[in-house]
């Protein structure tokens, strides 16, 4: 059989000392790490779009790297992507992979044609996953690429392009329960609006949650029993998208009644462009019970869009990794590579390069975080800063034992608050940077 990745070995972890490019240096699969092994703490999942796909392309030039692994017919290329792919992840040791309907065969010219491609490329896929012992951990339906979704799928004004995408998730979800998937995700690209001169705000947001209803009713008839996701971002491609971020998107769930079946699959990028941190976000999902999968990358803070570069920012990763520890860990999710190496690294050797960057730092980031855990000062110092409540008034009003008038006539007799302490801002970012150090010259 064809070997794509030529240049590229099957990747083993050297420790932090080796200068092989194509060596772990922190991702150590089998090592445990807070009761399980990187390996399953991390879940890393290839992202079958940006790295079997993505050729460099963008708004002012054609790609740059040669994706076509040899062939240009539509259907040989999809096939060709299935043994890549199976080969790529093999050698860097990535159990699982995420993708959408029309990354993996192309679209026809009919819904038929499109499914019956669909089921030529997915017998493949169970095939190579049975042969390599690989996962899928999500899946999703492409619902912004195609004309017909100009304006929008599940929010679209025109109802048959509603109908459309019903069918298009319909089969997705098909495809996923197939390979074993865990997760089905609903990426809103093109659902939110332009202007309010033209859009049904209320009805746009009934009716995708219409969508997503009928998703789960689907699901239960073909025994799909993982998390459903919505993956929140600001903008872009529309100017305002509804599942703006954790917290629009938590508000929305709760008051369509999805918040049981669907959880929340955050992007470190989108995050970005929210203004967020990718650790508010998280911890936004994870305080209100919507903690579910990332997609794990880091956009530039001088840009103001989706540069979805593979991650190398340890604090970061360390961040994300602690909301994950405290967390108790991944369930039905884990790390997806919604990454893409830069147009001006165009080889597939860079693309192997660009995951094993990423899959090492995301290590780091939790071996720092799970050492952040178990030297214990910073969570400590929260419990310390919170000890009000755990005794006398903070009690009290904790146990709802309290009101308005018991209130004001305590502050009363209490008289000034003279009980603050300091914040120690610099002094817990400096134990985090000394806990880093420690876990990179361990
Ligand atoms: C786009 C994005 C998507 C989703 C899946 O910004 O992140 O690739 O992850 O549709
Ligand atoms: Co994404």
């Amino acid at each position: 059989m064809a070997e794509y990745f030529k240049n590229v070995p099957e990747i083993k972890y050297e420790g932090p000392k080796s200068e092989n490019p194509y060596a772990y240096k922190y991702y150590d699969k089998d090592r445990v790490v807070g009761g399980k092994t990187m390996g399953e703490q991390l879940k890393f999942a290839m992202a079958w779009w940006h790295t079997l796909c993505a050729n460099g392309t963008d708004m002012f030039g054609v790609g740059t790297a040669d994706k076509t692994f040899g062939t240009d017919d539509p259907m040989e290329l999809a096939k060709a992507k299935v043994y890549a792919g199976f080969e790529f992840m093999h050698k860097l040791g990535i159990d699982y992979f995420c993708f959408h309907d029309r990354d993996i065969a192309p679209e026809g010219a009919t819904i038929e044609e499109s499914n019956a491609n669909l089921d030529v490329i997915a017998d493949l896929i169970v095939e190579q996953q049975k042969k390599y012992g690989i996962k899928c951990l999500w899946g999703t339906a492409n619902l912004f690429g195609n004309p017909r979704y100009m304006h929008g799928a599940g929010t679209a004004p025109n109802a048959d392009a509603f109908v459309y995408a019903a069918a298009q998730v319909k089969k997705a979800m098909d495809l996923t329960v197939k390979f074993g998937g865990k997760g089905y995700v609903f990426w809103g690209g093109r659902e939110g609006y332009e202007t309010l001169l033209n859009t049904d705000m209320g009805l746009e947001q009934d009716n995708i949650a219409r969508l997503m209803k009928m998703a789960i009713a689907y699901g239960d008839k073909i025994g799909f029993d993982g998390d459903f996701y919505i993956e929140p971002k600001p903008k872009e491609p529309t100017k305002h998208q509804y599942d703006f971020d954790s917290a629009t998107t938590i508000a929305f769930l709760t008051k369509y009644g999805l918040q049981d079946r669907f959880r929340l699959n955050i992007e470190a990028n989108h995050a970005t462009l929210a203004g967020h941190t990718f650790q508010h976000e998280l911890r936004v999902a994870r305080v209100n019970g919507f903690f579910g999968s990332i997609d794990a990358n880091q956009g530039d803070t001088l840009l103001g869009w989706d540069t979805d570069q593979f991650p190398t920012d340890i604090y970061n990763a360390t961040y994300c990794m602690y909301e994950v520890l405290k967390q108790g860990g991944f369930t039905n999710g884990g790390l997806n590579f919604d990454s893409k190496q830069r147009r001006g690294s165009f080889t597939l050797e860079d693309t192997a390069l660009a995951h094993i960057a990423g899959m090492d730092t995301f290590a780091l980031g939790l071996l720092a975080a799970q050492k952040i855990i178990d030297d214990g000062r910073i969570d400590k110092f929260v419990e310390d800063r919170y000890a009000s409540w755990t005794t006398g008034i903070g009690k009290s009003i904790i146990d709802g034992k309290e009101d308005f008038e018991s209130l004001a006539a305590y502050a009363a007799k209490m008289g000034e608050v003279t009980t603050n302490t300091s914040g120690r801002q610099e002094m817990l970012e400096l134990i985090v940077n000394q806990v880093i150090m420690n876990t990179l010259n361990e």
